[in-house]
């Protein structure tokens, strides 16, 4: 096995809202390559459907709500032996709801984006980080998004969660200095998972027409970047990534023209 098949073998990975998307893709990337992984959602039959799809012994799935306080101590108690050692936190879990104008949003929307993409994700990265500081080499990987740099309509409260993910992946690293763990916040674009369903609220047309006639990642994509930063040698951190497809890019800023 050379140095670059490495790259998960051994490891134990945290994998925040691994029942579907970029999650399960990770997941079972992961343990494909030798890698143990912690498998964190809401949807229990779901978790047992990944552990079946990976190999024997190689997930280890806790059904929790991440929005419940008592979430961190519910994923890190009891480990058995081949999990207790964790080295890696993917914090993927989050979503978007709507993407109509602030004005018209529904607060139970932003209220959820918060508690989700934000509070949960920084409650479990501070129960995990006291181990992850201990350990020859470590990862935490944050899923940010482009909606952290780029604003769009509609993107409001979604685009400003993400963009607290990526200013507290940079501050982790500077906290970090001086120890092995490596954070890195990444940033896709359009992605066909079930992102855009949830957006809307369960509608299925709506969410098709977000990729209509254009090319978007897939959850393999997102896998192909989390799989290449891993992959890169321990003294290496890509702080932030952005990938997009190739089919989408920045416009012009918007003019209001309707008279001085
Ligand atoms: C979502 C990316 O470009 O669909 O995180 O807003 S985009």
């Amino acid at each position: 096995m050379n140095r670059d098949d490495q790259w998960a073998a051994g490891r134990v990975v945290v994998v925040t809202g691994a029942t579907s998307g970029f999650g399960a893709a990770f997941a079972r990337r992961l343990t494909r390559a030798g890698g143990k992984v912690i498998a964190v959602g809401r949807r229990a039959e779901r978790l047992a459907a990944l552990a079946m799809d990976c190999a024997p012994g190689s997930v280890l799935g806790r059904a929790v709500d991440l929005q419940d306080p008592a979430a961190p101590e519910a994923i890190l108690q009891n480990l058995p032996e081949p999990f207790i050692a964790i080295d890696g936190l993917i914090n993927n879990a989050g979503l978007a709801l709507g993407l109509g104008p602030a004005q018209k949003a529904a607060l139970p929307n932003w209220e959820t984006m918060i508690a989700v993409n934000v509070q949960a994700l920084v409650r479990l990265t501070h129960a995990v980080l006291p181990q992850l500081v201990d350990r020859p080499r470590a990862d935490i990987i944050n899923l940010a998004s482009v909606a952290a740099s780029y604003p769009y309509p509609g993107g409001n409260v979604y685009g400003a969660t993400k963009a607290f993910v990526r200013q507290f992946s940079l501050g982790l690293r500077s906290d970090l200095l001086g120890t092995r763990v490596r954070v890195t916040s990444l940033e896709p674009g359009m992605c066909e998972t079930e992102f855009s369903v949830v957006r809307f609220g369960g509608d299925q047309d709506a969410a098709a027409k977000v990729y209509a006639g254009m090319k978007p990642l897939s959850a393999e994509d997102v896998a192909d970047a989390l799989e290449a930063i891993l992959r890169l040698p321990a003294h290496l951190n890509v702080n932030t990534m952005e990938i997009m497809p190739i089919q989408q890019a920045f416009g012009p800023f918007a003019v209001d023209r309707s008279g001085a």
